[in-house]
């Protein structure tokens, strides 16, 4: 039996989609949206994206939090997060093949310089563009973790050179492992796409800044799909402008939905995307909240929790 009422606190996201999976799968759950019922004690089970700081902390008999995000940055900066709550975060595979696709995606799009090719398409202009095979393109990902490795799988097959940067050490067959800030440099150094897949935290915010790209090689091109705090817009606008760097897919943003104002969406060595690398699916989100319920019910901990001392 639920311990008490679960409360869907999702900023700008229709629930209902959500909560009929829910409703589905457990149905004698009572489901509670923040309209109804954000301050009630009898709430156990949170499911939240971007939440509003202090919305959290309002409850005071919460067993656990469900991220809707693998990104967790909009909760743990909360400074009133009450951090005796669990905060379960999401590892989904549907979650990894979408990322998977977008990376995939967009260091083909740039290895075989295909921004150029539509370049040359609307000027009706025929002209060979020969790119190196894959064999020679280096491919360094920002953030080896389950997002990261699922990407380095997929591209392996294809013959990139790759590369993964973490906190902690690692060992990924065919793949060139670096670790912590002494491993960063020649971590970059030889990266030609630079795949950015790292939590966003204090350590990491900025971290795509003026110095990291003067150290990837001349030409190389840079796929942000993580957080937008981890870009600094004009470091990058910057580098683009002197030819340093060849190219960027950008798919979020320091504010999103991105301005209209904002030069990165007409900027020509630039595609932006609108934070749609990888959507969290509801039907496979909701299965693991409701086995979560079920494994506390049985007195066992909630899965893939977040260190709240690192932040991710
Ligand atoms: P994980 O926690 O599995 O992986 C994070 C990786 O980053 C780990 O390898 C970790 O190292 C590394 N890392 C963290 N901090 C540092 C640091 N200071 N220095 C070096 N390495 C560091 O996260 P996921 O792969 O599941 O997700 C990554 C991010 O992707 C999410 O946080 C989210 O922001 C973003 N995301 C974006 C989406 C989109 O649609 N654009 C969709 C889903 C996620 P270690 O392994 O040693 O801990
Ligand atoms: C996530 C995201 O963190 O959608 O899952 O960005």
């Amino acid at each position: 039996m639920p311990k008490g009422a679960l409360l869907f606190q999702p900023s700008g996201y229709p629930h209902e989609i959500w909560s009929n999976h829910l409703r589905r799968l457990l149905p004698d759950l009572d489901i509670r949206t923040a309209e109804d019922g954000a301050r009630a004690n009898d709430i156990a089970y949170c499911v939240a994206w971007k939440p509003k700081p202090g919305a959290l902390s309002a409850l005071k008999n919460l067993a656990v939090v469900f991220s809707m995000g693998a990104g967790v940055d909009s909760i743990v900066a909360d400074p009133t997060y009450p951090k005796h709550v669990p905060l379960s975060r999401v590892v989904d595979p549907t979650l990894s093949q979408g990322m998977t696709e977008y990376v995939v995606l967009n260091v083909l799009y740039w290895h075989r310089r295909q921004h150029d090719l539509t370049a040359l398409q609307n000027a009706k202009k025929w002209r060979q563009i020969v790119t190196p095979r894959a064999e020679y393109i280096r491919v360094g990902i920002l953030g080896f973790g389950v997002l990261g490795q699922a990407a380095a799988f997929a591209l392996k097959p294809l013959n990139y050179q790759l590369s993964g940067w973490s906190a902690s050490p690692k060992s990924v067959e065919g793949v060139r492992t670096f670790h912590g800030d002494a491993g960063l440099q020649a971590f970059l150094s030889e990266t030609d796409i630079l795949v950015c897949l790292l939590p966003l935290t204090p350590a990491t915010r900025g971290i795509l800044n003026a110095r990291t790209f003067a150290s990837l090689p001349t030409g190389a091109c840079v796929i942000n799909c993580a957080r937008g705090g981890h870009l600094i817009e004009d470091d990058m606008v910057a580098a683009l402008d002197s030819n340093h760097l060849r190219g960027a897919t950008l798919d979020v943003f320091q504010i999103e939905p991105l301005p209209e104002a904002s030069p990165l969406w007409t900027h020509p060595k630039i595609i932006v995307t609108p934070h749609a690398a990888a959507v969290t699916d509801p039907a496979s989100f909701m299965g693991h909240v409701v086995r979560t319920i079920q494994r506390m019910d049985e007195g066992l901990p909630p899965e893939n929790l977040v260190d709240f001392a690192r932040g991710y």
